[in-house]
């Protein structure tokens, strides 16, 4: 059942769900609710990286590679192109998902050209993390980066490579060759894993499609399409806080180049913004807190990878990053989240800008060094000090909430449509 009356699809093309921060916004709970109106729920990025927590009647669920629309039982899955599939996890995310009562194997397709990620890419990201020693990047070591390297340097090897077990043999053993020359030589059993590849490849075999025509055919037929992105803005390869970033686009252009839309065919873009901010892993975080505050929203907010476990580092929200978020991505409008979160803070701190030698710099800087010289000028709000998590109208919270959603808006000038007041599927208020 949705919990939301309107029409939330557009019925003109595509709807996009894209994380506007460094991720964990709550694009899967806002993914989860509209596809409850959806025929298909697609993934165009990224690999089991990405973590997305939804609670629906009291049951957790955890999706990494499949799309988080799949609790909707007559909502269709589809892993594109640009995707990066490490089948094990893949099967065992299956495998999860169907000892929690979810019937999938027969709704999800996969793209013949999504590229494979190996055990031995994930070795290597765990190696490249030493090498890297105290700039590490933080990776959820996945092995993401590594195969989109092999991706990007024309080695790789695609799931339409597993039909031909020969070829792919071959090629295997070239790849992990190569990595062991840089690499030096790791433990790994190339024979046993391409065996094991023989039996993954007749598993996957019923779900490979070619995701072009499929999505083309949706489009054709009027299919309510949603598009779900995972990591998020400031994360993506060229436009995040490179090279602290992951190694796809997670931006809106990575729906075209991950899934074969053509930008024509995006209608709406929702962008998720949590009403504060987080990272998790290394690289800059302007509004970080590293006091009391910032372990508060911490536990407040249960800021814990959801892949990795490990502890979400907390800050301030930032309307720069938002701003420059914005400008990328176009969000039609925005879902901001865990406002409950920050129901106990007398004051809430907003960054409005960064200052270069007492001067506004006009965008987040591409070069580091420069982010690091520069300072953060803040605006300092009032809480409210009220339990907002069973509120579902605007009128229902307090003026000071109500307050800090305006100035959001009216700094972004992009309507927010929808505010998270708890984890549930129901804890999320309607502004429309
Ligand atoms: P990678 O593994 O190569 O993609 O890591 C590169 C950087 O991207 C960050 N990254 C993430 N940041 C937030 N959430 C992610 N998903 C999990 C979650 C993370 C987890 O939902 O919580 O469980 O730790 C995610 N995936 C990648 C990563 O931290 C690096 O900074
Ligand atoms: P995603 O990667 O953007 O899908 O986000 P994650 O699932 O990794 O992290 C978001 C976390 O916040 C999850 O544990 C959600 O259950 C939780 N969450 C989502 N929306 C809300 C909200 O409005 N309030 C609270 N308190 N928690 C929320
Ligand atoms: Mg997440």
């Amino acid at each position: 059942m949705s919990v939301l009356s309107n029409s939330n699809l557009s019925d003109k093309g595509v709807t996009v769900v894209l994380g506007s921060q460094w991720g964990d916004e709550g694009k899967g709970k806002l993914v989860d609710i509209l596809a409850q109106e959806a025929d298909i729920c697609a993934r165009f990025a990224g690999g089991n990286n990405a973590g997305h927590t939804i609670v629906v009647n009291g049951n957790k669920f955890g999706f990494h590679l499949l799309p988080s629309g799949l609790i909707n039982p007559n909502c269709i899955s589809v892993i594109g192109s640009g995707v990066v599939i490490h089948l094990p996890s893949l099967f065992s995310e299956l495998e999860q998902l169907e000892a929690k009562g979810l019937d999938v194997r027969d709704r999800i397709f996969i793209s013949d050209r999504a590229h494979l990620v190996f055990d031995f890419h994930q070795i290597v990201d765990g190696l490249k993390e030493i090498e890297l020693g105290r700039s590490s990047i933080g990776t959820t070591k996945k092995g993401i980066g590594p195969a989109y390297s092999s991706k990007a340097s024309r080695s790789g090897l695609r799931v339409h490579h597993l039909s031909n077990h020969h070829a792919f043999a071959e090629k295997f053993r070239q790849l992990v060759a190569n990595r062991m020359k840089r690499y030096g030589k790791f433990e790994y059993d190339v024979e046993a894993e391409i065996e094991r590849y023989k039996e993954f490849a007749i598993r996957l075999q019923p779900h490979v499609v070619d995701s072009v025509i499929f999505m083309h055919k949706c489009m054709a037929s009027k299919k309510k399409i949603l598009v779900e992105g995972a990591n998020a803005l400031m994360l993506d390869l060229d436009f995040g806080t490179y090279p602290f970033v992951t190694s796809s686009n997670t931006t809106v252009g990575g729906v075209s180049t991950g899934l074969g839309i053509p930008p024509s065919k995006v209608d709406k873009v929702i962008g998720v913004v949590k009403a504060y901010t987080t990272r998790v892993g290394g690289g800059p975080f302007p509004t970080e807190l590293l006091d009391e505050t910032g372990e508060y929203l911490q536990r407040a907010g249960a800021e814990f990878g959801s892949t990795t476990g490990r502890k979400r580092r907390c800050g301030w929200l930032d309307l720069v990053v938002l701003k420059y978020s914005t400008l990328i991505n176009g969000y039609t409008c925005l879902n901001l989240t865990k406002l409950d979160v920050l129901d106990n803070l007398p004051e809430i701190k907003i960054a409005t800008a960064y200052l270069l030698d007492g001067k506004p710099m006009e965008s987040f800087p591409a070069d580091l060094d420069i982010l690091e010289r520069s300072t953060v000028q803040y605006e300092t709000l009032p809480g409210w000090q009220t339990d907002i998590s069973k509120c579902r109208q605007f009128s229902d919270l307090p003026i000071n909430a109500q307050n800090y959603i305006k100035v959001i808006e009216k700094y972004l000038e992009v309507p927010i449509e929808w505010v998270g007041v708890g984890i549930c599927r129901e804890d999320m208020i309607d502004l429309k």
